[in-house]
């Protein structure tokens, strides 16, 4: 276990790290308080044991601030017992409600110190393993489990967040633009090759989606775009752009990419090959509501579908 150890008395701090030591763990020593989160920050121990009394930062208001270090890393939580030379009642309480976990006189024995030691490192880790077994399920809550691309409720949680930030900031990326995808003759695709074929028709499409946008991230050096499967066979990307023109030209990007997929679809007639259709719409977060665009976007995507499918439409600027 590495341990901090937190205290100022350095014969104090000696016996207690040679004790700590030869019972197999690993001892940092930190001579105060404000040392103790110095140190808390670059080792990240597994427990610590800290000292009331000390000059500089005494062990309460380090503790509370390690607490609140630790209120910035999801999860964390590290134990940590107040050592002290009285049991005083009051002491024991200010500890617990500065963060402490436990409590210990400095002249504990031996197996009693081993034994708190171990039953705290096994919360500890369990802890932990929930901390990681938690962050998978967060993730596997925003993604899609066909195409692994966002879900649309995390989309709307980020579209959300990224108009909250632009309209609130001083100055905004400007416009962002959101575009509607949508596959032709999905539903005659599945009657003719099947629901299975239809699904890795998706993959397919989701990839060419995932590689464009990464592609025009690149070639304009933008950022924070943003793309998920909005439901079915629909696709949306949310992308910041500075001018029509400029998702005219990646949505020309996005429809090309399809095409180049050359994926037999005899159900769409007019091509031969899965096409895909396309609603765009761009908006400033300081103007407009995401939901007047996304509308606006669907409109034009109905356009898109009515003048042929295969092509790209855009509401007004
Ligand atoms: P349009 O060109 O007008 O968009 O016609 P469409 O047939 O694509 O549109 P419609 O909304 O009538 O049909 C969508 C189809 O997409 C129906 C549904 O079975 C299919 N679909 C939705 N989700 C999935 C999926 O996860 N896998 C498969 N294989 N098919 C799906
Ligand atoms: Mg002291
Ligand atoms: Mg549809
Ligand atoms: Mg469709």
């Amino acid at each position: 276990v590495n341990i901090l150890l937190v205290e100022d008395m350095r014969s104090v701090a000696a016996l207690m790290s040679f004790r700590l030591s030869e019972l197999g763990h690993d001892v940092t020593v930190a001579q105060n308080g404000a040392e103790a989160v110095e140190h808390f920050k670059e080792l990240a121990p597994d427990l610590v044991l800290m000292d009331i009394e000390m000059p500089v930062m005494n062990g309460f208001e380090a503790t509370t601030r390690i607490r609140s270090v630790e209120a910035c890393r999801k999860w964390a939580w590290t134990p940590i017992i107040f050592l002290t030379a009285s049991e005083a009642q009051t002491d024991l309480v200010t500890a617990i409600e500065a963060g402490g976990d436990d409590f210990l006189p400095k002249s504990v024995s031996e197996p009693v110190l081993q034994a708190k030691i171990k039953a705290m490192s096994r919360i500890a880790q369990l802890r932990s393993a929930l901390a990681v077994a938690n962050a998978k399920l967060e993730e596997l809550a925003t993604r899609d489990s066909l195409t692994g691309m966002f879900n649309r409720r995390y989309m709307n949680i980020q579209v959300d967040a990224l108009w909250e930030l632009d309209r609130t900031a001083d100055q905004g990326m400007g416009a962002l633009g959101v575009l509607m995808i949508d596959v032709d003759h999905f539903k005659l695709y599945n009657d003719t090759y099947g629901h299975q074929a239809g699904d890795e028709c998706l993959i397919c499409v989701a990839d060419a989606i995932a590689v464009t946008v990464a592609g025009f991230e690149h070639e304009s050096s933008i950022a924070r775009s943003f793309s998920a499967r909005y439901g079915g066979e629909e696709f949306a990307v949310v992308i910041p752009v500075t001018s029509q023109g400029e998702m005219q030209r990646f949505a020309d990007n996005l429809l090309e990419a399809v095409r180049s997929l050359k994926i037999p679809h005899v159900g769409n007639p007019a091509h031969g090959i899965v096409t895909v259709s396309i609603g765009g719409m761009h908006g400033n977060p300081k103007l407009c509501t995401a939901a007047q665009v996304f509308r606006q976007a669907d409109a034009a995507l109905y356009r898109s579908k009515e003048q042929g499918r295969n092509q790209a439409n855009f509401g007004p600027a």
